[in-house]
């Protein structure tokens, strides 16, 4: 059990497992939880009963103000642990001294939908981590995406109002698809790059575990000796990137909701962790101004192919919380929160978010001691001459609550850096005040080309799809604009397309980047396969045998896989009782499908899932006699397999994720 979690257990759980007896808030044991107190049996119910009350009062002020963005979440508890040490760069102890397991909590989200929406919009994906340090709590929020829609905080909120469902009719929910989102990028076109993540397929992941995160901005690293690097934090997922299909998503989303998160518990449940290495990009200071762009600015990447990504540590996230509301609800990050060794750069995007975290958890949360819940405490605890205010928790003994004094002997003091007390670095500065950016900022289509450069053939066509998708959603004139301000300056072949498939007008002019480069990691196809945690729907007919059923099961599972099997009824044969029917469950939300079938023709459900399964690329296996007349692929096709004959192609074509050339 992680440190963190062993902690919330001992001092901060109440186990409602144990056998107690039911109280007030007070302690007062209560004798009737189903009766209010009346008048007679068939009177008036009196204002008396005050557990009736209180209970009520209590239901009333249950929810708290959702996130104002990424408010649907899904947070694991795990640990991190570095390689080797990284003294060089930074005196972070958690940074520098391998063997030490730092325990840590990580929440996904989505950004644009509310907390009751759906798993996989098409959006991008916070990837939040709490670093539990000896040093104090350090927060890297992050995103799967490694840029930003805007290069400065100021305009965070109009974006966000732009992508929230739109203000006159509340729709539509969690998507991007629509007039007013659109309008915001074709009048920002710094947007343009990040716009190129969103309708790429690292928008709708197939799992948290199977994407990227990042650290976005350029942060620094500061060593003991106060030498100081430019640092962007990456998450490398070790089961590798992977995606749905567009098509896929939009099924799962009605299918389940919970897909997402789902995945993650299921997998953590059944002993099967997340794991993320750590990659640093490091530049040093002297190099800052050697790049083509400002590494200063939020819509640029580092691409890896110049800077590599040095893998440093991995974080094992391997257990689920244990009441989602007072964890992974009342969990608050803040960019700022950072420990001796890691520091900001003047990325103006940054800075806003310096001052916006704070701000938000105190109408969140309730007041100023929101860092007081289990969840947000640190380990390393804390001593300060912060008092009161709403929800204060601790009792402070002593008469001094302030700083400098001679009563306590000036505690608690402040350390020196020898002791571990944060000095921030000393950059050197000076400029006037003045409301403008440098001209290192102004290049928006060099890097959306890059992005688009870098995809396969398959990846590139599915966000010419993704584009032609939302601006579809959009009124003719918001079609014409973006093709006309956005796309058409990134690319003409997309312009051409987009333009083609949603009726915008082609402008006339070809002002495409010419920007050639591209960075092969950038494709999701350049990425770890693996069988681990991948799963099979087994379709099987009632004409099915307790032999075949079992010898199916052991040589899948002996593999790795994760079956559920699947009829048109729940029935049990053998030791086996079938797990899904055909109305609880589709292919949509399994990796592949395997269809084991007697004699009997395949049945109006089973072809249906087998042909959705078919055009998502998915791997489909079959056993026994299935007869393929009825179905629009034969045993002919790539990706289709006979698991008796050809089990390890089948599995191949598993662990590739999709049969793209079909
Ligand atoms: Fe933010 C939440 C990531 C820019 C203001 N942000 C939030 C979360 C993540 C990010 C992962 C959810 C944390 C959680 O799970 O509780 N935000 C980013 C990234 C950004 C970014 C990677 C750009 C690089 N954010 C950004 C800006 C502002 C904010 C520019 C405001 C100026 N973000 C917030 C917030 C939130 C938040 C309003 C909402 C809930 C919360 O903070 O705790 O303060």
């Amino acid at each position: 059990m992680s440190k963190k979690k062993d902690e919330l257990n001992k001092r901060d759980t109440i186990d409602n497992t144990k056998k107690a007896p039911l109280t007030t808030n007070q302690g007062l044991p209560v004798s009737e939880d189903e009766f209010s107190l009346k008048a007679g049996e068939r009177g008036p119910t009196l204002m008396e009963d005050f557990h009736l009350r209180e209970k009520i009062t209590h239901f009333d002020h249950e929810r708290i103000p959702e996130r104002v963005v990424h408010a649907r979440g899904f947070g694991v508890h795990g640990e991190f642990e570095v390689y080797e040490s990284l003294e060089k760069y930074t005196k972070a102890k958690f940074l520098t001294e391998p063997g030490k397991k730092t325990p840590v909590f990580t929440r996904f989200s989505t950004v644009a939908g509310s907390r009751g929406s759906m798993d996989i919009p098409r959006d991008v994906r916070g990837f939040a981590t709490k670093f539990y340090t000896e040093e104090g709590n350090y927060d890297l929020v992050g995103n799967n995406m490694p840029v930003f829609f805007m290069q400065d905080a100021i305009k965070f909120p109009d974006m966000v109002h732009a992508v929230k469902p739109e203000p006159h009719n509340e729709m539509p929910q969690a998507a991007s698809a629509h007039n007013t989102f659109w309008d915001w990028v074709s009048q920002n076109t710094e947007s343009a790059h990040m716009v190129m993540w969103l309708m790429s397929d690292r928008a709708i992941p197939r799992s948290f575990s199977m994407m990227e995160g990042f650290g976005v901005h350029t942060f620094r690293l500061v060593n003991a000796e106060g030498k100081s690097h430019f640092v962007k934090f990456h998450w490398k997922p070790v089961d590798g990137m992977h995606q749905v299909l567009w098509d896929e998503a939009q099924i799962i989303n009605g299918k389940n909701i919970d897909f997402n998160r789902q995945t993650l518990w299921e997998n953590i449940e059944n002993g099967h962790p997340a794991e993320f290495e750590l990659g640093l990009q490091i530049i040093p200071e002297e190099d800052e101004f050697n790049m083509d762009f400002d590494i200063l600015d939020p819509t640029k990447l580092w691409p890896e192919e110049d800077v590599p990504v040095q893998i440093v540590g991995k974080m094992t996230l391997n257990q689920n919380v244990d009441n989602y509301f007072a964890e992974t609800e009342q969990v608050a990050f803040h960019p700022g929160s950072v420990v001796p060794g890691i520091d900001f750069s003047n990325d103006p995007l940054l800075q806003g978010r310096l001052f916006s975290y704070t701000d938000t958890q105190l109408i969140r949360l309730g007041g100023p001691n929101f860092h007081q819940l289990p969840i947000n405490r640190p380990l390393a605890g804390f001593t300060n001459n912060q008092r009161d205010g709403y929800g204060q928790m601790s009792i402070h003994k002593g008469r001094t609550a302030h700083h400098k004094n001679y009563i306590n002997d000036n505690q608690p003091e402040p350390a020196g850096t020898e002791e571990g007390g944060y000095e921030h670095y000393q950059e050197k500065v000076e400029g006037r005040k003045i409301q403008a950016r440098h001209d290192s900022f102004t290049d928006h289509f060099s890097q959306a080309k890059m992005f688009l450069n870098s995809l396969s053939k398959t990846e590139q066509q599915h966000l010419y799809d993704a584009f032609s998708f939302e601006l579809s959603k959009c009124d003719m004139d918001i079609r014409n604009i973006v093709v006309k301000e956005l796309i058409n300056k990134i690319d003409r072949n997309l312009a051409e397309y987009v333009a083609n498939h949603t009726g915008a007008e082609l402008p006339a002019e070809n002002e495409e980047s010419t920007y050639e480069k591209s960075s092969p990691a950038l494709s999701m196809m350049n990425t770890n396969f693996s069988l681990n945690t991948r799963t099979v729907g087994v379709i099987i007919t009632p004409d099915v045998t307790e032999d075949t059923l079992d010898e199916t099961r052991s040589k899948l599972e002996d593999k790795g896989l994760q079956v559920k099997f699947i009829s048109d009824k729940i029935y049990t044969i053998g030791k086996t009782t079938i797990d899904e029917t055909h109305d609880t469950v589709h292919s949509v939300l399994f990796d592949s499908m395997i269809v084991i079938s007697g004699e009997e023709d395949l049945q109006p459900p089973v072809i249906e899932q087998l042909e959705i399964a078919f055009k998502h690329k998915k791997a489909i296996g079959f056993g026994g006699n299935p007869s393929f007349g009825t179905l629009s692929f034969s045993e002919e096709d790539k990706g289709v397999s006979n698991i008796e004959t050809e089990l390890d192609q089948f599995l191949d074509d598993v662990k590739n994720h999709r049969v793209w050339e079909r």
